[in-house]
């Protein structure tokens, strides 16, 4: 463990390190964050009012729209003189979330991360292969500091140009690997395509997070590269990557650092606290931010924790494998489902390549999902290319009986060419919304 008296501390001693942060970072929004003034003035309070880990629910939430109303940094608790970094989230629409951090900011974040890479099986001695995108976005840069903090070799090789990766993945031999899964997945199909099994690539390990992504995609990551794929969370607004990371030794699970963030789980709708074990809205308080520290902050990302101890010894609470987000949840003829439900079901399905897409329709009033797949190259192969083949009719049925069963939901199943649904070489775009596509009229 890269910080085991903090990873393996008792409850008492994480609560008690964990007041006197958040005491101190109430402090910090209330006399140098105007917003948070405000709003805890609305609300009567003042940081006084914070005695205990539970008097965390008088304070108020924040969302997105507070940090996108208050562009570009109208939340920054420090002056620009001490902001020494700046990130960004592009998100779906209009401009992006800015993020600032402080010296110590990023000397925190990079041993978190240092923290993390070691928990998922990393050490001082590797070759790390960084393949998150480098710019705004968090993943590249952060986990690039942490690995060079950790003392490992980074190769700062970013997203994209997937044939340079593959060449220095042959000849540097890296030990860790990071990148989105999706684009994992996006390299090891090249290699297959240029006559190379992934499997030979010595690989150990890998550290894969910043999309949503299903037990059935870390199964195709790890069969084909034969390495152990572990899920990192994080998300920009809160700091980054790093919040919480699987442990080599369990997978199961996300640990989260909790001496840097204070998390609750929320039913999205009353906003009360769920029990353990039970799907809710994962809600972050940063506890040592400086530049940007942020109060409750709503994800949007829904998850379960559970304080059941893990068998690698780390005593910090884990939260389950990210569902989905509550804004990417399909509604469709009323029945709610996240695309990594679909996911999981579609990558069940023997002869069923890892990369879709769900395209939403309307027909008429109602929505419809039509799903875009590929065959695997093997299946392909063995029909000889004659989509009307039994086995794809059979194929059909098990996609659309499995989704109604597991999802109840209605699909229509479109088999793409190989290789025509889209790569990704950063986060996937798994979700089309078609339905105020104009229908084009025939005369
Ligand atoms: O994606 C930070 C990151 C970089 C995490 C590299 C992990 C690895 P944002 O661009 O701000 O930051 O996007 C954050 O991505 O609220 C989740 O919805 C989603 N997300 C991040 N990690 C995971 C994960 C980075 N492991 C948003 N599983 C978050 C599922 C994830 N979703």
């Amino acid at each position: 463990m890269y910080h085991p008296e903090i990873e393996t501390a008792s409850r008492g001693e994480m609560e008690k390190i964990q007041l006197t942060r958040l005491k101190e970072t109430v402090e910090r929004v209330y006399n140098n964050t105007p917003f948070y003034k405000e709003q805890f003035d609305l609300l009567g309070i003042t940081p006084a009012d914070i005695q205990s880990l539970a008097d965390i629910k008088k304070l108020p939430f924040t969302k997105k729209v507070n940090l996108r109303e208050h562009y570009p940094f109208g939340l920054f608790a420090v002056p620009m003189d001490e902001v020494v970094r700046i990130h960004g989230s592009s998100g779906t629409s209009g401009k992006p979330t800015i993020v600032g951090y402080t010296k110590n900011d990023i000397e925190m974040w990079s041993g978190l991360l240092a923290r993390a890479i070691v928990a998922a099986g990393g050490r001082k001695s590797d070759i790390f292969h960084n393949a998150y995108g480098y710019g705004l976005f968090t993943g590249g840069i952060g986990l690039h500091y942490g690995a060079e903090t950790l003392g490992a070799a980074v190769v700062p090789i970013s997203g994209g140009n997937t044939e340079r990766q593959i060449t220095l993945l042959e000849d540097f031999k890296p030990r860790g690997i990071a990148g989105t899964p999706s684009y994992i997945l996006t390299i090891a199909e090249k290699m297959e395509e240029m006559g190379i099994d992934p499997a030979t690539n010595g690989i150990e390990y890998g550290i894969f997070g910043a999309e949503p992504w299903s037990e059935e995609i870390r199964h195709a990551i790890e069969d084909k590269l034969k390495i152990r794929a572990m899920d990192i969370y994080g998300l920009s607004e809160v700091m980054g990557p790093g919040v919480s990371i699987e442990c080599y030794e369990a997978q199961n699970g996300l640990h989260i650092a909790e001496d840097h963030f204070f998390v609750e789980i929320i039913d999205p709708e009353t906003l009360e606290p769920v029990a353990a074990g039970k799907d809710g809205e994962l809600v972050i308080t940063s506890l040592t931010k400086e530049a940007l520290p942020i109060i409750r902050y709503r994800t949007g990302d829904i998850t379960s924790i559970t304080r059941e101890k893990c068998k690698c010894g780390r005593t910090t609470i884990r939260m389950a494998r990210v569902k989905g987000r509550t804004d990417d949840m399909l509604i469709i003829r009323g029945v709610n489902v996240f695309p990594s439900e679909i996911e999981r079901e579609l990558l069940q399905v023997e002869g069923l390549a890892p990369h879709y897409q769900i395209h939403l329709l309307k027909k008429g009033n109602m929505d419809e999902i039509e799903l875009h797949v590929e065959l695997t190259p093997k299946l392909y192969k063995d029909i000889g290319g004659n989509l009307n083949h039994p086995q794809i009719q059979m194929l059909s049925r098990k996609v659309k009986h499995d989704l109604k069963n597991a999802c109840l939901v209605s699909v229509s199943l479109v088999i793409e060419n190989i290789g025509s649904i889209p790569r990704s070489e950063g986060k996937a775009v798994r979700v089309i919304d078609r339905r105020n596509e104009r229908k084009e009229v025939t005369q």
